[in-house]
């Protein structure tokens, strides 16, 4: 039977750690689908506005090859309803993330991986504003 994967995350100014999240998310299963956050709820997160328009950050995830569907994930609270719509079998999160969807685990594995240590979009944003 083939294995569903979904995983979430804004993805701004993409860079090589969410490239890597996202090839180790789609090696747990044959197919990965990303919820890539919309802008509002990026606003509610991390009270900033995105680099990148959702539109933007959907377009450059859905082009990549580990990639086989996307969507705008609205609200972190909606977890359950998207892994049920999209017949998830894994939810991936990267483990800054580590125990905040356990509750998910009667209707899916949940993975929590590694992040890549020393890039961020923070860190990539300071970066070029100190230049
Ligand atoms: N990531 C990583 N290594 C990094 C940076 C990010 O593995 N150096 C991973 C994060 O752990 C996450 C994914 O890349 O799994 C996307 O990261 P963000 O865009 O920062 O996602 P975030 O805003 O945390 O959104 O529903 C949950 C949220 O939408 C997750």
């Amino acid at each position: 039977m083939s294995r569903t994967v979904i995983t979430f995350g804004t993805f701004d100014v993409f860079h090589v750690g969410h490239l890597r999240v996202l090839e180790r998310a789609a090696a747990l299963g044959d197919r990965l689908v990303v919820g890539v956050s919309a802008d509002a709820l990026n606003m509610r997160k991390k009270g900033r506005a995105p680099v990148f328009s959702e539109r933007e950050r959907l377009e450059i995830v859905a082009a990549l090859r580990v990639v086989d569907e996307v969507f705008v994930e609205e609200s972190l609270e909606l977890k359950r309803d998207y892994v049920l719509g999209h017949r998830a079998d894994v939810l991936v999160m990267g483990d800054d993330w580590a125990g905040r969807f356990d509750e998910l685990s009667d209707v899916c594995d949940v993975v929590y991986l590694p992040r890549t240590p020393a890039i961020s979009t923070t860190a990539i944003i300071e970066h070029i504003a100190d230049l």
